[in-house]
């Protein structure tokens, strides 16, 4: 069989309908907020994998560090034969799993948007673990998902980690976990790690880190809609803010104007006005308590069969099964 499969499910033009329709909703309402989908393009993606290496910015590490500890107890625990992962990118972290649930014939469904990414981690893992069996899907995986034909041969590990649960607000968060909980079969498990709720001070020091590495991603969006959208954005005239919204628990990246001005987005034939001081939220980070999160999952018909937490850096692994109910 072969070990490297490539299905795509989205348009071609997916990317630039989806950015348009967000765009346009997103800086047209009040207050201003758009998708952090955008901050992804080939500078942003670096910025990102600087920001994972911040010592401010734990998440990358702390993740890794229960990998280390708990791959072994994941495989144990759940058997699995087929391992399908939601939003994969790099799938540089999920190698540990892999090894540990033994890849020779193991079937790996690595799914993101980026083509590019599916295919460079799908040419090393087939090249490190020439058993593997890869099914790369590109899709969104907020919209419904269709997996290829999987064999029988023994549960499903679904793996949703490095916090990106965190993008979701809550009110589409419990739809999200309800989706996933449908697709399981009762002897599959789904994996979510998910960055928990610290001190005020760190979490505002991660997302607005000393080296200006996270001001630079968010204002890097700024570039991405000038050269997409032929916009004429002055990245100079915003300011990056993070802000700790309690209300919500969750963490909001902000451009701030600093001056009142009209921007251009010729593609859109859209002149956007900024107040001097407005601000534009451009991601939403939520944290979450381990009750909290086994509550929601809980709300989806999820139970929480592991959970493995890192108390120091605040962050938790939690394998779940469908609850019978
Ligand atoms: C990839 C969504 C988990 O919210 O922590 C990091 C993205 N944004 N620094 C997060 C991010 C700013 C990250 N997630």
């Amino acid at each position: 069989m072969r070990s490297y499969g490539f299905t795509d499910t989205l348009a071609a033009k997916h990317y630039a309908t989806a950015l348009r329709a967000d765009i346009r909703d997103g800086l047209t309402r009040t207050p201003k907020s758009t998708a952090p989908t955008w901050f992804y393009d080939a500078r942003g993606s670096e910025l990102f994998e600087q920001i994972t290496q911040l010592d401010e910015y734990p998440v990358w590490r702390a993740e890794l560090g229960l990998f280390l500890l708990h791959a072994d107890d994941i495989a144990v625990r759940t058997r699995a034969r087929s391992l399908v992962e939601l939003g994969s990118g790099s799938s540089n972290k999920t190698q540990l799993i892999l090894e540990a649930l033994g890849p020779a014939g193991l079937h790996y469904v690595p799914i993101d948007v980026s083509a590019d990414a599916l295919h460079q981690a799908g040419a090393q893992l087939a090249k490190d673990h020439p058993g593997i069996v890869i099914h790369a899907v590109r899709a969104d995986f907020t919209a419904p998902l269709v997996l290829p034909e999987l064999p029988d041969d023994g549960p499903r590990l679904i793996a949703f980690i490095g916090s990106t649960l965190s993008n979701f607000r809550r009110p589409a968060r419990g739809p999200f976990l309800r989706g996933l909980r449908d697709m399981m079969r009762p002897e599959d498990f789904l994996l979510i790690g998910a960055d928990l709720v610290k001190p005020v001070p760190e979490m505002l020091a991660a997302y607005d880190d000393g080296k200006g590495v996270t001001a630079a991603f968010d204002k890097n969006l700024l570039h991405v809609l000038n050269r997409e959208l032929d916009a004429d954005f002055d990245p100079d005239s915003f300011d990056h803010v993070a802000v700790w919204n309690s209300a919500e628990q969750h963490i909001e990246m902000r451009l701030r104007s600093r001056v009142e001005q009209r921007v251009k987005i010729r593609d859109l034939d859209l002149v956007v006005h900024f107040e001097r001081g407005e601000e534009w939220v451009t991601e939403s980070s939520a944290k979450f308590s381990t009750d909290a999160l086994q509550a929601e999952l809980s709300a989806a018909g999820l139970r929480t069969d592991q959970l493995w937490a890192d108390e120091d850096a605040g962050f938790a692994l939690m394998l779940t099964i469908r609850s019978t109910d």
